[in-house]
């Protein structure tokens, strides 16, 4: 590969950062059964412990995401020990994301409730997390709501509808300067007949509805099957609405795979519509690239090494993709000559770029190989074995 290649897919290195999820790291499952790992994490410190792990090894991931009610469950009481943490892990707190989906209160809804009450609770759990994300100096507030209906005809969806911007509307005016809320949406999924906000155009909506702060939220399990992830991405650049990814991968619904492990193309084409829209521009889109993805039986911290080293290597792919000569022959109609453009930076092999760039910034040039050497597996399955064999898992 050229140098002005090797060039690009470094820069591109430099800035992607990947925020790993804390729940990632715990025991998790499926509705059917849940299988325990000894060396899952079961407390807040393990967390940054492991996503420190992570990063040690990739150098891309500062931030961990935090679920308020599984990391924080004291509230704001809480911030303390997470700074704490973020000062001896040298991680710092990323997302806040509120829990308004698993209490016994929310069965029937959360901000979309038709109880008052019940939307008063969970508003305020919302604008605790605000709070809590200023205390911690993180940027992105990011709720995701199960609320929706299982029959038709039970619930009045528009209704709802105003609920939620009244809502959002309530949790915008708390947002600091800087700060922003991202909005999540999901087809389906724990509501099998109604979402209240099922697609990006909903997320669109209510985002542009609570205000400027607001943007949107695209996890990547979360579309139908034949539905164009990247055009919805080219959308929301576009329109300045984007805020952050949840990555992972999927075969059916949101299965929360590794991130490329069924369909890598899938990611690379929604890298090449971020980084052909920043080359248009001539600037960096301001993006958070997180992870979302529960392992129930691969090994947790391999899994998010997994997860990072192909986000990189997908993200190279994508950099070194010819902008210039592809957007002339996009220009001209030269159909097969622009997809053969696209395809050769696909099919590259930038792994020998990414060893290069690891070595240079004094990484190990196999963060997999070099996590597995560290031994730290082996103490935390020691250490926390006899922890987790008593454990439930929670959900995630
Ligand atoms: C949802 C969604 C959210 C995540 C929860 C646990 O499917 O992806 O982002 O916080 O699961
Ligand atoms: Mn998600
Ligand atoms: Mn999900």
């Amino acid at each position: 590969m050229n140098d002005k290649l090797t060039e690009k897919a470094w820069s591109a290195l430099d800035r992607l950062r990947v925020e790993l999820p804390s729940w990632g790291f715990a025991n998790t499952g499926t509705r059917f059964g849940k299988f325990i790992q000894d060396a899952a994490a079961t407390t807040i410190e393990e967390k940054f412990s492991d996503a420190a792990q992570v990063h040690g090894v990739t150098g891309a991931c500062p931030t961990l995401a935090l679920h308020v009610q599984w990391d924080l469950p004291n509230g704001l009481k809480d911030t303390g020990a997470v700074e704490t943490l973020s000062a001896k892990f040298g991680i710092h707190a990323g997302s806040i994301n509120p829990n308004i989906f698993q209490n016994q209160e929310y069965k029937y809804g959360s901000l979309g409730n038709p109880d008052p009450a019940i939307r008063k609770t969970a508003l305020r759990h919302i604008l605790d997390c605000v709070e809590i994300a200023a205390a911690l100096k993180s940027r992105d507030v990011s709720p995701w709501f199960a609320d929706g209906s299982n029959y038709p005809g039970s619930q009045n969806m528009r209704t709802r509808i105003g609920y939620f911007e009244e809502g959002l509307r309530e949790v915008h005016r708390a947002l600091r300067p800087g700060q922003r809320l991202l909005i999540e949406y999901k087809p389906f999924e724990p509501a099998f007949y109604h979402t209240d906000i099922a697609d990006w155009g909903m997320a669109y909506l209510l985002a542009k509805d609570s205000g400027p702060q607001a943007f949107v939220l695209v996890d990547t399990g979360h579309h139908y099957q034949a539905q164009n992830i990247e055009q919805i991405v080219a959308w929301l650049l576009h329109r300045g609405m984007i805020g952050g990814f949840h990555f992972n991968d999927r075969r059916y619904a949101d299965d929360d795979l590794t991130l490329g492990s069924i369909d890598p193309y899938q990611a690379f084409r929604i890298f090449h519509e971020i980084q052909m829209f920043e080359w248009e521009k001539g600037a960096v889109a301001d993006i958070a690239y997180m992870v979302d993805q529960s392992h129930n039986l691969k090994g947790k911290i391999e899994a998010m090494i997994q997860t990072v080293c192909t986000a990189q290597e997908l993200y190279a792919r994508a950099a070194i993709v010819d902008h210039a000569r592809l957007a002339k022959l996009q220009e001209s109609c030269s159909l097969v000559d622009a997809e053969e453009t696209l395809r050769d930076a696909f099919w590259q092999d930038v792994r020998p770029i990414v060893a290069e760039w690891r070595k240079s910034k004094g990484l190990p040039v196999d963060p997999l190989a070099a996590f597995r050497q560290s031994g730290y597996l082996e103490r935390i399955t020691r250490e926390r074995r006899e922890r987790n064999s008593g454990a439930t898992a929670s959900y995630a």
